[in-house]
C-alpha cells in the first residue's frame, strides 16, 4: 500500500465495505459537537464499528471516547454517520482530518453532509438556529490539497469551488424547512476563541458563522466530486457581540432540541437525496 493520502483513504473504504457487507452508502453525514442526538433520527441504526478499528482514522486521547462509524438506513437509503470528527487544533494535519469523508466518498458516497457547532456574527442567526453554509473562507492557511500531486485517477488539485455548497441540496433542505437561513463560514484553526478584533475581521470579510472545522472538508470531498450540505448549530453569539455571559446550560438545551428538530430534516432530505 502506497503511504499517500488517497491511498489510505482507499484502503479504509475497503475496510468499511468489508465491515457493512459490502453496503454502497449514497451518503455520508459527519456528526459535529453537539450533533449527537441527531444520530439516531437520522436513520435506522444496522451496524457500527470503532473509528480505532478502521484503517487511517487517528487513535482519540479521550479513552473509550474515540468515536464510530455508523451503517445506518433511512428508508431505501444506506448511509454512513461518522460519529465524531478530529479538528486541526488537535494536531493533525489536513490529511488526517479529511481522511473519513474522503474514505466515505471512495466508498460510495456521492452526497457529504457536514454538521457542526459554531458561533454566530449575525444577530438574526442567534444560539439556536440551525443555518445551512453556502460558502465559506477557509482562514486556517491549510487544505488537503497541499501536498504531492493526487495519484492516477483522481482530479488535480487545483479544485473548483465555486458553488461548493450544493444549491440543490440547499433548496432540497429548505423545501421541508422555509425557515433555514444560510450564511457564509469562516474556518480559524482554533482552539481559543476569536479575539474582538479577529472577529471584526470576520464580519468585515463578509462571514456570518465562525468555527473551527467543515472549510477543509468541503474542499476534499468537491476534489473527489461528491456533494456537500453543511450545517451549522450556532450556539454562541461571538467574543464581544453577546451582550452578557454565556449560559452554558441553556445553550446545551437548545442544542439539543435543535439537534433533534433538524436531524428529522436532515432525515428527509437524505431519503431523497
Ligand atoms: I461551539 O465562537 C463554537 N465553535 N471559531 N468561534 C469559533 N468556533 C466556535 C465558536 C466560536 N463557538
Amino acid at each position: 500500500m502506497a503511504d499517500d493520502p488517497f491511498s489510505l483513504a482507499e484502503h479504509a473504504a475497503d475496510a468499511i465495505r468489508t465491515r457493512f457487507g459490502d453496503v454502497q452508502a449514497r451518503v455520508a453525514v459527519v456528526l459535529g459537537s453537539g450533533w449527537g442526538p441527531a444520530a439516531d433520527v437520522l436513520g435506522d441504526t444496522v451496524n457500527e464499528c470503532p473509528f480505532d478499528e478502521l484503517p487511517g482514522f487517528p487513535a482519540s486521547t479521550v479513552p473509550g471516547h474515540g468515536g464510530a462509524l455508523r451503517h445506518a438506513r433511512a428508508g431505501t437509503v444506506d448511509l454512513l454517520i461518522f460519529r465524531g470528527r478530529v479538528h486541526l487544533y488537535e494536531g493533525h494535519g489536513p490529511a488526517t482530518v479529511v481522511h473519513g469523508v474522503r474514505a466515505a466518498i471512495l466508498a460510495g458516497a456521492k452526497v457529504v453532509i457536514l454538521t457542526n457547532a459554531c458561533g454566530s456574527l449575525n444577530a438574526s442567526f442567534p444560539a439556536g438556529t440551525p443555518v445551512l453554509l453556502r460558502d465559506h473562507i477557509n482562514l486556517t492557511g491549510q487544505t488537503p490539497m497541499a501536498g504531492p500531486p493526487p495519484p492516477k485517477p483522481y482530479a488535480i488539485r487545483f479544485v473548483d469551488v465555486t458553488d461548493a455548497y450544493s444549491p440543490r441540496l440547499r433548496a432540497l433542505a429548505q423545501s421541508f424547512d422555509p425557515t433555514l437561513g444560510e450564511g457564509v463560514y469562516a474556518q480559524f484553526l482554533g482552539p481559543q476563541y476569536e479575539t474582538p478584533a479577529e472577529i471584526h475581521m470576520a464580519r468585515v470579510i463578509g462571514a456570518d458563522l465562525v468555527g473551527m472545522s467543515t472549510a477543509i472538508e468541503t474542499i476534499a470531498a468537491r476534489h473527489l466530486g461528491a456533494e456537500v450540505l453543511a450545517i451549522s448549530l450556532v450556539t454562541n453569539l461571538a467574543a464581544g457581540l453577546q451582550g452578557k455571559p454565556l449560559d452554558h446550560a441553556e445553550v446545551v438545551a437548545q442544542g439539543q432540541a435543535a439537534g433533534e428538530r433538524v436531524g428529522r430534516l436532515l432525515r428527509k432530505v437524505i431519503e431523497v437525496a
